[in-house]
């Protein structure tokens, strides 16, 4: 055996020996590749040594290269299980980390509940698009002409006053009732109409236990051929009816600018006639107003206060009750 020969032989032991050291104790996959690189790679070690093969013996070469090429699949073998073993503790420790542990106690989120007055909204709605009509939105900031003129309010009517309506600086106003979006509807579709209208309202009102300065409406509207005072009774009964059960209800004459005739709507609730709304059959100036000719189309309307059906549905006292944003009061409900 040649000098060179013992040499390489050795050369590829002592590799051996110190790459199956450093994979053992490789921590991570990346450490594992940079060594799979150092001693396996083009330029790696191993590839150094055999490199030193050109002085061996022709004769010798067979050996010393089976010898390197068994090393070489050594410690590829050792490298192949070592990132199993690696992969494998990466997977456990990750699902040891996101362990789930179903008897710790859950988290304290405070209930939220419906506001009273978007409960009694929503339950309107539901009643009129379970009827058929559509819902209808529209600005608060509104016209003279959309609030009153088209409404057949007379220019000096009292409503249109200062005392009572919110007038921005413009000469537009805050609107004082969802009528507003009914005109607006109208001006756009032609008939056969029939659209409910919730929203919020606005008047120059000092605040007291039945009066807010901001309050809501939800309006009705129908207009098609041939619609009568009884249709709007007949719709209002039902309305009526599903919002307190069977009551009895009357009708009283009264007076709207914008519906003749007009009647007020009471129903009779432990004992008393408490009145509930308005309505009447769309005065023919407010159908010239949209275009609609009054001698082919009639129409009917009503309307009511969302706060003041609210307090009679749950007993509330005091209107600001529902502005207060008190969770004591607010909790009661729904
Ligand atoms: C009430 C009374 C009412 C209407 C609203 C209406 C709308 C148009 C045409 C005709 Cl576009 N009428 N709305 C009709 C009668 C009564 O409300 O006491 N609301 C709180």
């Amino acid at each position: 055996m040649t000098t060179q020969q013992v040499d390489l032989e050795a050369q590829l032991a002592q590799l051996q020996h110190s790459a199956q050291a450093a994979i053992a104790s490789a921590d991570t996959l990346e450490q594992l590749e940079q060594l799979r690189v150092n001693y396996l790679g083009k330029k790696g070690e191993l590839s150094q040594v055999l490199r030193g093969m050109g002085k061996l013996d022709a004769g010798e070469r067979p050996r010393i290269g089976a010898l390197a090429n068994e090393v070489k699949e050594i410690l590829q073998s050792d490298l192949d299980s070592k990132r199993v073993a690696l992969q494998t503790a990466q997977i456990q420790a990750q699902l040891e980390a996101e362990t789930l542990d179903v008897t710790m106690p859950g988290f304290y989120r405070p209930q939220g509940r419906v506001h009273p007055l978007n409960s009694t909204i929503d339950q309107a709605l539901d009643v009129f698009v379970g009827l058929g009509y559509t819902v209808a939105q529209g600005p608060e900031m509104e016209t003279e002409y959309y609030n009153f003129e088209a409404l057949n309010f007379l220019a000096d009517h009292p409503a249109r006053d200062m005392q009572d309506t919110l007038y921005l600086s413009d000469g537009n106003l805050l609107r004082t009732h969802t009528s507003t979006v009914q005109i607006r509807y109208m001006e756009e579709n032609e008939p056969p109409v029939r659209i409910v209208a919730p929203g919020r309202c606005y008047r120059r009102d000092t605040v007291d236990a039945t009066h807010s300065a901001v309050f809501h409406q939800v309006e009705i509207l129908a207009v098609d051929e041939g619609l009568t005072f009884t249709d709007l009774k007949g719709t209002i009964k039902v309305f009526l009816e599903e919002m307190f059960g069977e009551l009895p209800i009357r009708f009283r004459a009264s007076y709207f600018p914008f519906t003749e005739p007009s009647a007020e709507v009471d129903v009779q609730w432990k004992g008393r006639w408490l009145e509930v709304l308005g309505c009447g059959m769309v005065d023919p100036n407010v159908l010239k107003a949209v275009g609609y000719d009054p001698e082919i189309y009639t129409g009917f309307a009503a309307g009511f206060g969302v706060e003041r059906l609210a307090m009679v549905l749950h007993q509330i006292d005091d209107i600001r009750r529902l502005y207060s944003s008190d969770l004591r009061f607010l909790h009661q409900f729904q």
